[in-house]
């Protein structure tokens, strides 16, 4: 298992107001947001595309879909909470959108 460290809180704050949209979940241990698409073939597209990057970078999203909606949350598992790996895929994601 490779240690990444978690963000401090201050990297956290300033990395969220940086990402559109984005949220941070209740227990701060995750940031979370929901996108919609015209339909489930555009939803299960950007799903496609963000599998890829989430691959490459070995890090990969919590999320769920339903027709042309899907919820993200980001946190990394080895931290314990958020990490710039973290941040690095949220910013991949709204590459994506
Ligand atoms: N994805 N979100 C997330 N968090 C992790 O800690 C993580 C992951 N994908 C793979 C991964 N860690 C590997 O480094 C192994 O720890 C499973």
């Amino acid at each position: 298992m490779t240690t990444v460290p978690r963000l401090t809180d201050a990297e956290r704050d300033a990395a969220l107001s940086s990402l559109p949209g984005w949220v941070l979940r209740a227990d701060g241990l995750a940031i979370c947001k929901t996108f919609r698409f015209g339909d489930f073939a555009e939803a299960f597209g950007f799903m496609t595309r963000i599998a890829i990057q989430a691959e490459k970078a070995d890090h990969h999203p919590e999320w769920f879909n339903v027709y042309n909606r899907v919820e993200i949350t980001l946190t990394t598992h080895d931290a314990g909470g958020l990490s710039t790996r973290d941040v690095a895929l949220a910013r991949a994601i709204e590459q994506a959108a």
